[in-house]
């Protein structure tokens, strides 16, 4: 502690438990941030940037600047009002150090003007504070500069005016993210551009700029055409039946904006936020938004006589949804969220104000543009005949047994006990690999599904193709909890599914595949976190009796530089600079793994690593699932050039 922080008893107490509070968010990051990791790192910028947004959704800021820098601190600055810094008078110090020091501070003060802000994230700046080596605010306010600098959350100083500020206020927050807390404190420009992107869809009137000093790049987000931009962005791969549908309004104090579009395309995709938060798993505002689209449709089609009254189909819920692109984004003042990741929305007066203003404008909408009406009611039609074709393929295929989880496929190794949540299952690329993995597995949790070659592209394959295919077949038995519309994740036989495939073109490829198929049609298992991807490593280092695996190349560099160290006359390096009586293999499939190594590098809970698959951002998967898989080569080809130094995917 400095002097300055330490002028009466009153002021000590209350920094005393400032620190303990700090202190709280140091020793147990993750339950502040999530996790340590690049996701967590990520988080702190995210922190920052909702604050600006929170003031953008006042209406009182219209910009906001990211900037990497070139030291690898953040710097997030805005024109909003500038967090306040006049004294608080019971704390007696500081709003400023007050906001930024203690935890949940950031709205305390304005009720009013915080209308809607909070929910996920709004942790609150302090977070990013404590987890930062270093942090320094700068606040424009009254004509004023105001500056505090703070180590590792504590104040180094009062807060001081450093300078006059004309005609200008905001906020400029400068954080150096500390490695004594974080695993990789390395930024990557494309998922922060990912969010970035996303506010600005959301919020129109905001500007926000990235920029990366480190990687010299830079872009500009700023969409005045907000949703509807957004929708146009999603189906940039697809081919609209119409120019997107508009609506906008507010009931119970709920603002609420919808856009959406159709496209000749089986998959759906539908983004809920709420407050700017992407719920991936749902809740009250989706289920008025599809109430209201399938009434309202449906109205519409019989009234004007585009389905006949004696049609022997009868369109559904899903019918009209097929190949339908939306988002949907409500502002709500104090959300309650619920379900396994806390992404539900569970307002009941939500699910009623989407409903009526969906209803009401989506009907006036139809009414002014029977064109566009006629031609959303003919492919929600085709849906239903579609839908019909494949209910008789299942039927076929159900009556065999095949999809029957009481019919376990015959290439499948269960496991022994019998409880989902202890039970795991890896889905293998090829025989031999699920050979050495049945041997090197626990048999008590660990079932093996080994697959042949490739599996169907679900991306452009009807669904009784999709359902006719064996080795997915073989996936949705073993699994045991239905598929599609039927899926339910309660139902899993498995409480983690990890696919392993080996580290080359092909197996990324497979995993692709994978990934596109859980995501299309056992969605719930991703949004649940219940999707991993195996790390086998890609070296074995060996010198003497000692053997060491090295998951990629930095890794083995470490290695060899250890064994180089060691040694007696270890400073001897043959001619591809590997030390002497040092061997390296690289692995290049699973399959040269004996059941032993494979156990011990990839398979042990207790020494393995898996890549846990998230829907962190639901729009960026959707978008790489349809790049990679769809129809559309440019996009494909820029997209793997852009992303091609990334080994894995992450969705
Ligand atoms: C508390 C109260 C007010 C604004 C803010 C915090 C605020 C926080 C951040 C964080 C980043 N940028 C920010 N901008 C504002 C209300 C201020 C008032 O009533 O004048």
């Amino acid at each position: 502690m400095t002097k300055d922080v330490t002028q009466t008893n009153n002021y000590t107490a209350v920094n005393i438990n400032v620190l303990k509070g700090l202190e709280a968010v140091r020793k147990r990051p993750a339950m502040y941030i999530g996790d340590i990791t690049s996701r967590g790192l990520h988080h702190l910028v995210n922190e920052v940037v909702d604050n600006s947004i929170d003031e953008a959704l006042a209406g009182y800021n219209d910009r906001i600047i990211v900037i990497v820098n070139k030291d690898n601190s953040v710097t997030v600055e805005d024109r909003g009002r500038g967090i306040p810094v006049d004294m608080h008078p019971e704390e007696k110090r500081s709003a400023l150090e007050v906001v930024m020091t203690v935890l949940h501070a950031g709205g305390k003060f304005d009720k009013d003007s915080y209308k809607v802000s909070g929910g996920l994230h709004g942790v609150g700046v302090s977070v990013v504070n404590a987890l930062s080596e270093w942090l320094k605010v700068e606040v424009y306010r009254d004509g004023k500069i105001y500056f505090q600098e703070y180590k590792r959350g504590v104040p180094q100083t009062k807060v001081k005016e450093i300078g006059n500020a004309k005609n200008k206020t905001g906020t400029k927050i400068t954080f150096m993210p500390d490695k004594e807390i974080f695993k990789t404190t390395k930024f990557k420009f494309e998922t922060l551009a990912e969010r970035m992107r996303e506010l600005a869809y959301l919020n129109k009137e905001v500007m926000i700029k990235l920029r990366d000093e480190i990687e010299d790049e830079e872009e500009t987000y700023h969409y005045k055409g907000g949703l509807i931009e957004f929708v146009k962005y999603l189906d940039e791969t697809r081919s609209p039946l119409h120019k997107p549908v508009y609506i906008e309004g507010e009931k119970e104090n709920t603002p609420v904006e919808i856009a959406f579009e159709y496209s000749d395309e089986y998959a759906d995709n539908i983004l809920s936020y709420v407050n700017n938060i992407n719920t991936h798993e749902g809740g009250t505002h989706l289920s008025g938004f599809k109430t209201a689209l399938t009434r309202t449709l449906n109205n519409y089609a019989y009234k004007n006589k585009l389905i006949k009254e004696n049609s022997k189909i009868t369109l559904t819920g899903d019918d009209f949804r097929e190949g339908l692109t939306a988002v949907i984004s409500v502002k709500v003042m104090e959300p309650q969220f619920e379900g396994q990741t806390k992404t539900k929305l569970g307002n009941s007066e939500v699910k009623s104000a989407v409903e009526m203003i969906l209803g009401e404008k989506l009907s006036e909408f139809l009414e002014e543009h029977p064109a566009i009406a006629k031609k959303i009611i003919e492919k929600c039609s085709r849906a239903a005949e579609a839908r019909e074709a494949a209910r008789k393929a299942r039927d076929l295929v159900r009556r065999k047994n095949a999809l029957d989880s009481m019919h376990l496929p015959g290439k499948l190794a269960d496991c022994s006990i019998n409880d989902p949540e202890h039970c795991e299952i890896y889905i293998v690329e090829g025989d031999s690999a699920g050979g050495s993995a049945k041997q090197g597995r626990d048999r008590r949790f660990q079932a093996i599904l080994p697959l042949k070659g490739k599996i169907l592209n679900v991306e452009k394959a009807k669904i009784n193709k999709i359902l006719e295919n064996n080795e997915i077949k073989a996936i949705v038995a073993a699994i045991g909890a239905g598929i599609g519309y039927d899926f339910s994740s309660e139902k899993s036989r498995y409480g983690k599914i990890i696919i392993m495939t080996d580290a080359d073109v092909d197996g990324s490829h497979i995993r692709t595949l994978l990934l596109t198929f859980f995501y299309r049609h056992m969605k719930e298992l991703i949004a649940e976190g219940k999707v991993y991807i195996a790390q086998p490593p890609l070296y074995k280092i060996k010198k003497g009796k000692e053997e060491i695996y090295a998951y990629d190349d930095d890794e083995r560099e470490k290695v060899l530089k250890r064994f180089k160290g060691n040694g007696k006359n270890d400073d001897e390096v043959s001619e591809d600079g590997t030390p002497r009586g040092v061997s390296i293999s690289r692995y290049k499939g699973l399959g040269e793994m004996n059941p032993e190594q494979l156990w011990e590098t990839t398979m042990n809970p207790e020494t393995r690593t898996v890549l846990q698959v998230n829907l962190e951002s639901a729009a960026a998967a959707d978008k790489i699932f349809e790049t990679l898989m769809g129809d559309a080569v440019e996009p494909r080809r820029e997209f793997i050039e852009k992303h091609a130094k990334y080994a894995n995917l992450d969705i």
